[in-house]
């Protein structure tokens, strides 16, 4: 646990930077060329805590895998060569390596135990346990069987029609990859769409998956074959550094080869909606996944409302939401995000507590927030919440911070961004 203290600065972010590998996309890129038939090679893998938790998880599976610095080999021998772990499987912070492993271990002939750190000991798991349950797993643990360590004893599957009662991609993706390896069809249905890269990196990997609309089928049974992946940079990880030259004056920034898939680009609609001059260019698609450069400069931004479809497609950047919020003219209000309150942390609080320190004028609701714009923020000492994305809106907060900013523990940061420090320290003193 390191406290870390931040001067204020006036200087403008200014120049190129690249952000780390996108994490949702490198927890995939390890599943599935370890499932896979083949070699696997990814390039730009995001070397953060939860994502070397899923590549040491394959490991204790059996499956052979290099890893040199952001380049990963995978020399993938298929399901049936996976052998039951000796001891607990780890997966420290990581909702999305628990709740999508959660759906390839309980279609696997043995026995596995799962368990995290205390954060993710009490994040729900019986919204991937109860449909699970539903194909035929047998999955228990503390809670009455809905938190972590869980028990699972694998077994054949078979496939179901099930409509997703919350609006989660972990969930959807947990459901995909059990119904993969079920018998019969797999159909999920989403509220809203949510992040769709299981559907797409599946299809890389020669999977067929069927999307109409809020419907995504799969057919079980399907065997999927190595190939090369190349991860976009993490456009949640852009997004403090996105809010940070739209918010410090004099700063034009350009954030280069960061991934724009349009289920995680609801930051570029909002800053757009915000008046912020934001704009992309260098685009591309490599491995079904689009990608640009985007430039942002500092700008005079309005308050608006975010709620209904845009949600999901900004969920992890509603803390770094707030603080753009607390700079712009009138308010901006926040609903639709109760899935904020079972996050790392409780989002809703987290923000509204560290903002408010820092003296913005924040209004908590049951499903999201109202801030007050056109604040000046003082400096003060505020509190990570061991939440990655709590602890990097503090950091960014300080650049127009009047006073000094005091972060009480930095250590969560490895979660999603190690040189988030690096590159922050980079841009304001350089
Ligand atoms: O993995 P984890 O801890 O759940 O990560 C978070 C994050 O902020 O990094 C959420 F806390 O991102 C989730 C995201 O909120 C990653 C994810 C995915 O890769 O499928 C989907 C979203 O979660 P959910 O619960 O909406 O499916």
């Amino acid at each position: 646990m390191t406290e870390v203290k931040f001067q204020p600065s006036t200087k403008g972010l200014s120049g190129e930077m690249e952000v780390p590998g996108d994490k949702s996309i490198s927890h995939r890129a390890i599943m599935f060329g370890s499932m896979a038939t083949g070699t696997t090679k990814i390039t730009n893998f995001l070397q953060s805590d939860d994502c070397l938790h899923t590549l040491e998880a394959f490991r204790s599976l059996g499956v052979a895998i290099e890893h040199q610095e952001s380049s990963i080999t995978i020399y993938g021998k298929g399901i049936d060569s996976f052998k039951e772990p000796t001891v607990p499987v780890y997966f420290g912070n990581s909702g999305t390596a628990a709740r999508l492993m959660l759906g390839l271990l309980a279609s696997l002939p043995f026995y596995t135990v799962i368990h995290g750190d205390p954060h993710l000991t009490i994040r729900p798991m019986d919204r991937v346990i109860i449909p699970l349950k539903e194909m035929g797993a047998s999955i228990d643990g503390r809670g009455e069987g809905s938190l972590l360590p869980l028990g699972i004893r694998g077994r054949q599957l078979k496939g179901i029609d099930y409509i997703l009662p919350v609006k989660s991609a972990q969930v959807k993706s947990a459901i995909l990859i059990a119904g993969l390896l079920a018998d019969g069809v797999t159909k999920v249905t989403e509220i809203d769409t949510s992040r769709d890269h299981t559907e797409r990196m599946l299809t890389a990997f020669g999977a067929e998956v069927h999307v109409d609309g809020l419907e995504i089928s799969i057919q079980g049974k399907q065997k999927l074959t190595g190939t090369n992946v190349h991860v976009p940079g993490d456009i949640s990880s852009a997004a403090f550094f996105i809010v940070a030259a739209a918010i410090v004056p004099n700063s034009t920034l350009t954030i280069k080869n960061v991934g724009l898939n349009e289920t995680r680009t609801g930051i570029i609609d909002v800053l757009q909606q915000m008046g912020g001059n934001i704009t992309i260019s260098n685009e591309q698609m490599i491995g079904g996944e689009h990608f640009g450069d985007i430039t942002v400069k500092h700008s005079h931004l309005r308050g608006i409302e975010i709620n209904g479809k845009i949600i999901p497609r900004l969920i992890d950047e509603i803390p770094i939401i707030a603080l753009l919020a607390t700079q712009a003219d009138g308010k901006t209000v926040i609903t639709d995000a109760e899935e904020l309150r079972v996050k790392e942390t409780d989002r809703i609080e987290a923000t509204v507590d560290v903002l408010t320190t820092l003296g913005a004028k924040i209004e908590p609701l049951e499903d999201g927030m109202i801030i007050h714009g056109n604040t000046n923020l003082s400096g003060g000492k505020v509190k990570s919440y061991s939440d990655h994305r709590i602890a990097m809106m503090g950091a960014i907060a300080s650049l127009i911070a009047k006073e000094e900013v005091i972060l009480d523990d930095d250590s969560s940061i490895s979660v999603s961004y190690p040189n988030f420090l690096e590159d922050l320290h980079q841009l304001t003193q350089s």
